[in-house]
């Protein structure tokens, strides 16, 4: 166990990617501006009805999408890891699978697989590849669980009051779509099959990060955890259901934690480079110093650093994240230990 994990923590520092057709409403929703959470959490805040969320995603097509340009960045500002969003929990599959039409080629004008070429970059500049996949949350494919986010009052649709009590019946979901499967058959025909897909198409998987553990279920995390075997060096983290499977990893979210806290486990802070996960421009924009004495501050307590970067729908990095990751690589060339 300890050799498994041994890369893990001489890598100490890696990038995290929350990409999908979120990006593409990059927080707003029929003018109005989200008003609390991750620009990737839009679907359930603003409860966007399943068919306006998918009419969307028809025109999400990334045509300056440039893996190789991105894995380039990372290695240069000093990562050793990359972990990307396979699936987040509007249910958006990046890759070509057969478990789901709600994917990147069957769903969108790109109609081209988004982690293939990612996997391929990863390989050349030697950057290890880890996926995050949201086994419970899933917002569009019918079945998965939904956390019950309460909208503003009477925001952003006058009739939310209404939607909100439809909602509270129908645990956190708000479109009747979403429950025209049950849990296990969810689990069953798509989570499942998903997992088994990004472990078994894309060469060697590094980490697996699970998330939100939303109604969870002993049955259903065995049957996912049982996937990890198709990637045997895998490592994966504490979010597939508390608190029976720990997992290898902590992950304190956006924060960082004491020198007490966490001494002698695995952890890994995973934190976003302004105010939300998914792209969004919120001039919420963290300093390139800050990025880096949180850095210093977690590895000299023994930690890892997830830093995250929410691509637009282009395919592109912002200019924000790009303008960081640039200065923490000039100082890494200082100061950085290889
Ligand atoms: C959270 C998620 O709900 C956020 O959207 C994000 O992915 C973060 C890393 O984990 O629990």
């Amino acid at each position: 166990d300890e050799e498994r994990l041994e890369w893990w923590h001489e890598a100490k520092f890696g990038m995290f990617i929350h990409w999908g057709v979120y990006s593409q409403w990059a927080g707003k929703y029929h003018g109005h501006e989200q008003a609390r959470g991750g620009a990737e959490w839009i679907m359930n805040r603003c409860k966007i009805p399943v068919a306006e969320y998918q009419e969307r995603a028809k025109e999400f097509n990334p045509v300056n999408y440039d893996p190789d340009a991105w894995v380039r960045m990372a290695k240069d500002a000093g990562m050793k890891y990359l972990v990307i969003t396979a699936k987040h929990h509007d249910g958006f599959a990046l890759f070509d699978s057969k478990a789901s039409k709600w994917d990147v080629v069957d769903a969108t004008a790109y109609g081209k697989d988004l982690l293939k070429p990612l996997a391929e970059a990863c390989k050349k500049y030697g950057i290890k590849l880890g996926f995050y996949y949201s086994q419970a949350q899933d917002w569009n494919n019918p079945g998965g669980t939904v956390a019950r986010k309460v909208m503003k009052e009477g925001w952003p649709n006058p009739d939310s009051t209404k939607i909100d009590a439809y909602t509270q019946e129908h645990k956190g979901h708000w479109d009747p779509v979403q429950e025209t499967a049950t849990f296990e058959e969810y689990i069953d025909q798509v989570a499942v099959p998903q997992v088994r897909e990004i472990l078994s198409n894309y060469g060697e998987i590094s980490v697996l990060w699970w998330d939100t553990p939303t109604r969870m279920t002993d049955e259903a995390a065995l049957k996912l955890q049982k996937q990890l075997e198709l990637q045997p060096n895998i490592i994966t983290n504490d979010r597939l259901k508390r608190p029976n499977f720990p997992g290898d990893t902590k992950t304190p979210e956006q924060k960082i934690p004491d020198q007490e806290e966490l001494a002698g486990q695995n952890w890994e802070t995973c934190m976003t480079m302004n105010g939300s996960w998914g792209w969004r421009d919120d001039n919420k924009w963290k300093s390139t110093d800050l990025l880096i004495r949180n850095l210093i501050d977690i590895t000299s307590k023994g930690g890892n650093y997830l830093l995250n970067v929410g691509p637009k729908p282009d395919g592109t990095f912002p200019e924000q994240a790009i303008e960081r990751l640039n200065e923490i690589g000039k100082w890494m060339d200082v100061n950085g230990e290889s």
